[in-house]
């Protein structure tokens, strides 16, 4: 399944405009009532080389879901169904965009702190119903001294504190023990953050809204990609091979999805590694850190379970000596074990014993 980043943010903050910069879904900004789902795929230039390399055409990219989920204002999460469907959109994310209107809007301040917060605030009111509604559920086994559930609900109730207190569950600093215990509530305020800055002009950039933001993201270990989302959306409608001057005037020398979709990449940890052959290059996806049966299972569940080895070459070397056999020549292809920690870039061989 591939990543799904969810984007959210106040109405009217250009959620359908960033939607459509990122995606080139040209989906009609009118229709505020719906979510719109688009999958890119994500930009590597490694993968021209390895095509080149093992002559092949065909090429199976990574991928991001993009879904554009409809505005959140005060109350909205708490409007029965309307609010129950917003819900769902943001549950089923692995991470959120957080789209801050950084441009002057008729009769509205710009005022990018207080948007985020209500944003915020809305996540954390929905989630303060969840845990609530878990530790209502242990109570019973909590009367009768079941120690495990007793241990759950003080840290469910550690996580609810720190709801009421205003801060998001992603900035509590979870114990491992609280994590586990709230797992399965699927808190939205505990999900991974990247935060939009959607500005008119190159030039504000450099200004005060973008800067608040930046310092906000910064205090809680995010970052901030700026787009000009109108002017991309507009260029993401033209031929790419006319975009060029347009996008020159922005600054940029693309559209911004690339560097939207790696900032997803680097705040959710996630590494990208290919399988590569005759028939195809594949780009497979994991998390950093990952040992290498971990990976193995990206391909195949079989693969990890029945894991023996795995032949690696970095792209860096495959592309300096010029082909498997010569990197094996020059002693650049390694065996690796099940503890080998895979590496962005790896190109792998999986060895393993297929299920009886
Ligand atoms: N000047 C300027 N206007 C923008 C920009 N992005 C969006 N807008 C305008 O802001 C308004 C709202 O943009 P949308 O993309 O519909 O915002 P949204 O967040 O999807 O709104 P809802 O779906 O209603 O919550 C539209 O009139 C856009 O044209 C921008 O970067 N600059
Ligand atoms: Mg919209």
């Amino acid at each position: 399944m591939p990543l799904r980043c969810g984007l959210v943010g106040v109405p009217g903050c250009g959620k359908t405009t960033v939607f459509n910069a990122v995606t080139s879904a040209g989906t009609s900004i009118f229709d505020a009532a719906e979510s719109h789902r688009a999958t890119v795929a994500v930009p590597d230039p490694r993968i021209d080389r390895l095509v080149a390399l093992y002559r092949t055409g065909k090429i199976v990219r990574a991928s991001v879901e993009i879904v554009d989920i409809p505005g959140l204002s005060e109350g909205s999460t708490a409007e029965g169904g309307r609010g129950s469907r917003l819900l769902a959109h943001i549950k089923e994310a692995d991470a959120l965009i957080h789209v801050v209107r950084c441009f002057a809007a008729p009769e509205r301040p710009t005022s990018p702190l207080h948007d985020i917060e209500t944003v915020d605030l809305e996540l954390m009111v929905a989630d303060a119903q969840t845990v609530e509604r878990k530790i209502e559920r242990l109570a019973k086994r909590v009367r009768i001294g079941d120690k495990f559930a007793v241990r759950e609900a003080e840290d469910c109730g550690n996580v609810l504190r720190g709801l009421h207190a205003g801060t998001p569950a992603r900035n509590q600093g979870l114990t491992e023990s609280e994590e586990t215990s709230v797992a399965d509530c699927n808190l939205m305020s505990q999900k991974p953050v990247l935060y939009v800055a959607n500005v008119a002009s190159p030039r504000d950039v450099e200004g005060p809204n973008v800067a608040a933001l930046r310092e906000r993201a910064s205090a809680e270990g995010s970052e901030v990609v700026s787009i000009c989302g109108r002017e991309e959306a507009d260029i993401s409608e033209l031929p790419a091979e006319d975009r060029g001057p347009f996008l020159a005037e922005l600054g940029l020398s693309e559209l911004s999805v690339d560097r939207v979709i790696r900032a997803a990449y680097r705040k959710l940890g996630l590494v990208d590694f290919f399988t590569a052959g005759e028939k195809e290059v594949h780009v497979w996806t994991t998390r950093r850190g990952d040992k290498a049966p971990v990976a193995a299972g990206k391909i195949h569940t079989d693969m990890e379970r029945g894991f023996i080895r795995m032949e690696v070459i970095a792209y860096d070397d495959l592309i300096e000596c010029g082909s498997e056999a010569a990197a094996a020549k020059a002693g650049r292809r390694r065996l690796e074990g099940r503890d080998y920690k895979i590496q962005d870039g790896d190109v792998v061989v999986i060895r393993f014993s297929p299920p009886r």
